[in-house]
């Protein structure tokens, strides 16, 4: 297949990734507190995930992991001493905040940053915003070395953006909250911009994490057309359901755009983004998913939407949805259905099992980005893969990662070494230099 405009950006799966319960809205999460992870078999997973979509003919990037612990935290928040000590003041102190920093979570790069095409923009730029992430703590640590990274990726080709600053608390929480919708991915598409509620109208016992005024900050930054930007609140029954991300609920790949019938809250304001696209966009194909086929739950709990949807030849697509999808007849009945009624002619399971132990399905493991040859031509190739680059990262991983990391082995000094000597070890392989605070100090 010639290149479509399309390349995604991976979270490489961190040596730390473990179960630690920290994200309140995200069932999985939930469930699996305490549990005993597999960082090895988690990034081989993700690995594995990458050479599918490559494979394709697709470029595929990565990020890089965070460096964890994140010690910087720790040092701002009081504690001093050498790194060890550090550690294990930290540790007896709040057990809590050890497994904050330690948390593996910038792997679900969806949640990165929010990414406008140049063909969208005002100043025909590309415009990247870091997201802020402010409403969890394990995540909100996760910007800087975010910046930095897309810095590095992209140059000068890319406006990045600093992350908005939050408002009372409330966040932003990237591509995740944000969908586009277009002909083709190089012709001129819409954005649809999905929120929780307003940052002044907190709801007792929801946890919407994004933001409307985040969500229009972002939009004016990145000099979309206020014509071909659409606003949508996220229905609080489908966030109190367990779709922490709108991702969960709906999914746009070029003219498809599929969504929950309970996903959104106003039913008038989607009708008219939906006559709108129809009038706009040639051959637009919205999809309903009605509550009597598929209910808010068996969606959340399968992670059916949570698939990428990647265009695969003319007018033809293959969706990638996580293994679990299988063990839900209704959903698999509606596959059946739109392999007649849509372009998605091809579907397909990938086993990322300890990501989705934690709430993160296909989809939340990429950073979608559009961009035309010349500023292909200009992304930084280190951060591309080829099947020469996958079997180093692979012998990496299966080197130096645990195939088991419970609670307690955070305490473990160790780790913090292993996971020290991981990333130095990739970032000579990538021809990086120093860019972790470890490698600076
Ligand atoms: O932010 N899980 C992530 C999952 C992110 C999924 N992303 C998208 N839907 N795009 C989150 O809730 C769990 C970490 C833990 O509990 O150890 C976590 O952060």
């Amino acid at each position: 297949m010639s290149f479509s405009g399309e390349i995604n950006f991976d979270g490489l799966i961190g040596p730390t990734h473990n179960y630690a319960g920290l994200s309140k809205g995200n069932l999985a999460s939930q469930a699996h507190h305490n549990h005993t992870s597999n960082p090895q078999a988690a990034a081989l997973q993700g690995l594995e995930k990458m050479r599918i979509i490559m494979e394709q003919g697709i470029p595929q990037g990565f990020f890089l992991p965070h460096e964890r612990p994140n010690l910087q935290t720790l040092r701002k928040l009081g504690f001093s001493g050498a790194d060890e000590e550090v550690i294990y003041r930290a540790g007896k102190q709040s057990p809590e905040l050890l497994k904050n920093v330690y948390s593996s979570s910038s792997m679900w790069a969806a949640n990165a940053a929010t990414f406008s095409p140049s063909i969208d923009s005002y100043d025909q730029q590309i415009h990247i915003t870091p997201a802020n992430l402010n409403s969890m703590f394990h995540r909100s640590i996760e910007p800087d070395f975010t910046q930095i990274q897309l810095q590095i990726m992209f140059g000068s080709m890319a406006q990045i953006h600093d992350p908005i600053s939050h408002i009372s608390g409330y966040g932003d929480e990237g591509a995740a909250n944000h969908l586009r919708v277009t002909a083709r991915h190089l012709d001129p598409g819409y954005q649809i911009f999905v929120y929780g509620n307003s940052a002044f109208d907190k709801k007792e016992g929801v946890i919407a994490r994004q933001a409307e005024e985040i969500s229009h900050a972002v939009s004016a930054q990145h000099q979309l057309d206020p014509e071909r930007t659409i606003f949508l609140r996220q229905n609080n029954l489908a966030i109190e359901s367990g779709s922490f991300h709108n991702d969960i609920v709906s999914l746009a790949n070029e003219q498809v755009f599929i969504f929950h019938q309970e996903a959104f809250a106003d039913r008038v304001e989607l009708d008219r983004a939906v006559s709108h696209l129809r009038e706009n966009i040639p051959n637009f194909q919205p999809f309903e998913i009605l509550s009597k086929d598929i209910s808010l739950d068996e969606l959340v709990s399968s992670y059916l939407l949570n698939s990428q949807l990647i265009t695969v030849g003319s007018n033809e697509m293959m969706m990638w949805l996580p293994e679990e999808v299988q063990n839900h007849s209704n959903c698999m009945h509606w596959i059946e259905t739109m392999k007649d009624s849509s372009p998605i002619k091809h579907f397909k399971f990938v086993d990322i099992r300890q990501s989705m132990m934690n709430g993160g399905g296909p989809a939340c493991l990429r950073f979608k980005t559009v961009m035309n040859d010349e500023e292909f031509s200009q992304v930084n190739q280190k951060f591309l893969l080829n099947p020469k680059k996958l079997i180093d990262l692979k012998s990496l991983v299966s080197k130096h990662y645990r195939d088991n990391l419970g609670p307690e082995d955070l305490m473990d000094i160790q780790l913090m070494e292993e996971s020290h000597t991981f990333l130095d070890e990739l970032t000579q392989l990538l021809d990086l230099g120093s860019i972790y605070y470890f490698q600076k100090t």
